[in-house]
């Protein structure tokens, strides 16, 4: 279904004398502080986030899953609830894509599917965590498992998702591996370790040259005495000795409880080693909660570090990839998502907000509590009447959540799609 911007339009002018209120209120105090207030929303407008393909449909647990109805049934709905987030949210223009969940069936009439929709194709996502299929079993390992014919086949899948990601313009490959063990004693640490090294170095020479590899890190799940990439540093190491163009994806996820995620962006990004993010938060572990809904100052503290990194020259800005990687159980994923995109606008125009030299001069001599109010003086300003202002002058909806619950979309997604209609994926 798409929205009609007449009642976009008309749902925004109902709430747009309070908006301005709010927005000429900040906009004033921003000002008179020596912030250049249209710079700032310019900035805003330009981030954008890419969206799974997996996260349109209902998630789930290992223990269930709960169907929401109205779930996109192919690729192509899957563009179009994309394409609705971003004619509400405009905070995403491209899609990330899971191989085999999302093969193409015709590629022109997908491609241009999404270029009606204003919609690109970030980074692909490989897939060699399951069975589907194919002659040998994924279930020892699959970049790193002890039988040859079993990496080879794993490699063979990962260059066929870099073919079809050639042919829809994506310029990157993810990939997450599952390899470890349960126990120990049954695969050999160090083998592992080199077989996978040398798996990522034949994937990365099937890339073409404009292509960059995304290798993600994880500490334990679905194996739980070792992961073959447990760390940013082992991908870290990997990735250097497979080429320039490899580099750490952190996936918020993936850390043990309580690890300073922002220590290790910093430390990525002064090596000039980011890939890019998934984001999600968790309290617990691999919890897939919506970004932002347990961890906001981190999430905050994360966007320091990416800013002042990419303005003191770091790594470039431009050189990092931006996606959600969340699917759960319990939400409407297209209500869970524009509140993601919400977390992260806001979390990313704080971190505008600090006041850098200040913050610099408070580190240089020594001044613990004056630094600590750098942070704290741009954390806890409300800043969402500016992510509006950029949204809204981009067309988007004043309130997403509330144009698409006044609308009542999913229950008009109901009526196109069914009650039981599912989405591929986990
Ligand atoms: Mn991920």
């Amino acid at each position: 279904m798409k929205l009609s911007l007449e009642q976009l339009q008309e749902y925004n002018q109902s709430l747009f004398s309070s908006h301005q209120e709010e927005f000429g209120f900040l906009a004033n105090q921003l000002s008179k502080e020596g912030n250049d207030v249209n710079g700032l929303v310019e900035k805003i407008k330009a981030f954008q986030i890419a969206v799974p393909s997996w996260a349109l449909g209902a998630g789930g647990t290992r223990f269930g899953r709960f169907g929401i109805g109205g779930e996109p049934r192919d690729l192509e709905e899957k563009l179009e609830d994309i394409g609705l987030l971003k004619a509400l949210t405009q905070k995403t223009d491209s899609v990330s894509l899971h191989i085999p969940w999302d093969i193409p069936s015709d590629y022109a009439s997908i491609q241009s599917k999404a270029e009606s929709l204003g919609i690109s194709f970030d980074a692909m996502n490989s897939n060699t965590f399951q069975d589907y299929g194919q002659p040998h079993s994924y279930k020892l390992g699959s970049l790193g498992n002890a039988k040859k014919s079993v990496r080879d086949q794993a490699v063979a899948h990962n260059v066929e998702v870099i073919e079809i990601g050639k042919k829809l313009g994506s310029k990157g490959l993810t990939v997450w591996l599952a390899d470890g063990s349960n126990f120990p004693g049954q695969a050999s640490l160090r083998n592992s370790l080199h077989w996978t090294q040398e798996s990522l170095s034949e994937i990365y020479q099937a890339m073409p040259e404009d292509w960059k590899l995304l290798v993600e890190y994880k500490p334990y799940e679905p194996n739980f005495y070792h992961t073959i990439i447990p760390d940013w540093g082992t991908s870290s190491l990997l990735c250097k000795s497979v080429g320039d163009r490899a580099k750490v994806l952190v996936d918020l996820g993936h850390h043990l409880p309580n690890t300073n995620i922002e220590q290790i962006v910093a430390t990525l990004v002064y090596q000039d080693m980011l890939a890019g993010f998934h984001f999600n938060d968790s309290k617990y572990g691999d919890d897939d909660l919506t970004t932002g809904s347990i961890k906001p100052y981190q999430l905050f503290l994360i966007f320091c570090e990416l800013i002042s990194g990419s303005e003191d020259g770091a790594q470039a800005w431009e050189s990092i990839s931006w996606m959600i990687d969340a699917s759960h159980n319990t939400k409407d994923p297209l209500e869970d998502l524009m509140q993601a995109l919400e977390m992260i606008s806001i979390s990313f125009t704080k971190a505008l907000l600090v006041n850098r030299e200040k913050l610099t001069a408070c580190q240089m001599e020594g001044d613990v509590v004056g630094a600590q109010e750098c942070l704290q003086e741009a954390f806890q300003r409300d800043v969402r009447p500016l992510v509006k202002e950029a949204r809204i002058q981009l067309g988007g909806a004043a309130d997403p959540i509330g144009h698409y619950r006044k609308m009542d979309v999913r229950k008009k997604l109901i009526q196109e799609r069914g009650a039981e209609s599912r989405s591929t994926g986990l």
